[in-house]
């Protein structure tokens, strides 16, 4: 009898200390869980879509999310992740808008033991427990894919093709991801020059201006590859406002796919876009509980994705979630 009621008590004690444990500040548990997440800001649509991604599936995941926007400058991030390491936040998650400068504010979260998980950019650390993992596209193989595209487009062509680049935010990882990947794809064929590469900072209104000011210095442009949709938007406009018609006159290539980009894409205007999926959200969250409780996670979790030309857009646009 004893032996039983001991047993029992027993067995109680372990139920009530798991159910503190579920409860407790320190994870586990999915709705006990605080994320504190440095979004890097609100550039473009694949942004927007992203951002609504975390926050939907934080809720959905029942965990806490603190959410700062950045606007794209890299102090901000900083000292957004030096206030979620004050308020003990349990895990921090961040979308870095730069890759290097990252490794004392790392530390500091390293040495208040909160861990950190990188979602869509990467840094350039040495130290890679700095962080316990990273979620996001290879942009690497993005570039590799536009250029892919136009050595394909141009495979019977012996003329000089004139390629101006719209580069993403400088020293971004897509940034500097998707002008290696591109460079080394069609860096096999002497044909293909790249006569202008700047930065449009991934927004509409850059890419606009530096495209008129590509228009202006180059008469002679064939190709534009530029590093995100909005950038491709916003040189549209440029395109059209100098009397010439995008996708005929000039061919352009871009990245992300959301819906104004793939509208541009079956409308003609756009030529070839590589996708790079924002919803990251439901991924992230699963990595966070996973991290909390111990688990082991992949040091690298690559999104998978796909490229569109203007008929595939033209079929998947009715079903675009972003
Ligand atoms: O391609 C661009 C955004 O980091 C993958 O950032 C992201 C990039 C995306 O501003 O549109």
């Amino acid at each position: 009898m004893l032996k039983r009621i001991s047993a029992l008590v027993l067995a109680g004690l372990t139920a009530m200390s798991m159910a503190a444990c579920g409860s407790g500040g320190s994870g586990g548990g999915g709705d006990s869980i605080t994320m504190g997440f440095s979004q890097v800001g609100a550039e473009s649509g694949w942004r927007t879509a992203n951002t609504k991604s975390v926050q939907d599936s934080a809720k959905n995941a029942g965990i806490s999310l603190k959410f700062s926007d950045a606007q794209q400058k890299q102090e901000n991030q900083i000292k957004a992740i030096r206030s979620y390491i004050q308020q003990k936040v349990d895990i921090i998650a961040f979308s870095p808008v730069v890759e290097s400068g990252w490794d004392t504010v790392l530390k500091e979260a390293k040495d208040a033991k909160i861990p950190v998980i990188l979602t869509d950019r990467a840094v350039d650390s040495k130290d890679t427990t700095l962080y316990k993992t990273f979620l996001g596209s290879d942009f690497i193989e993005e570039g590799k894919k536009a250029g892919q595209w136009l050595v394909e487009e141009y495979k019977s062509s012996t003329d000089p093709v004139n390629i101006v680049e719209l580069q993403g935010t400088t020293g971004s990882a897509p940034a500097n991801d998707r002008k290696a990947g591109f460079a080394e794809v069609i860096g096999a064929d002497t044909k293909f020059k790249i006569i202008a590469s700047q930065t449009g900072d991934f927004t509409r209104a850059k890419g606009k201006e530096v495209m008129e000011a590509f228009l202006k210095s180059n008469p002679d442009i064939d190709v534009l590859y530029a590093h995100n949709d909005d950038m491709g938007l916003g040189a549209i406009e440029a395109i059209e406002g100098a009397g010439k018609v995008p996708g005929k006159d000039i061919k352009i290539i871009t990245v992300d796919a959301v819906k104004d980009g793939m509208q541009a894409l079956a409308d003609g205007k756009i030529s070839y876009i590589v996708e790079c999926s924002p919803l990251l959200g439901p991924q992230l969250m699963d990595l966070a509980k996973k991290v909390l409780k111990n688990e082991q996670v992949p040091a690298r979790v690559v999104t998978e994705e796909t490229t569109f030309t203007q008929d595939q857009a033209k079929q998947a646009l009715s079903t675009r979630q972003y």
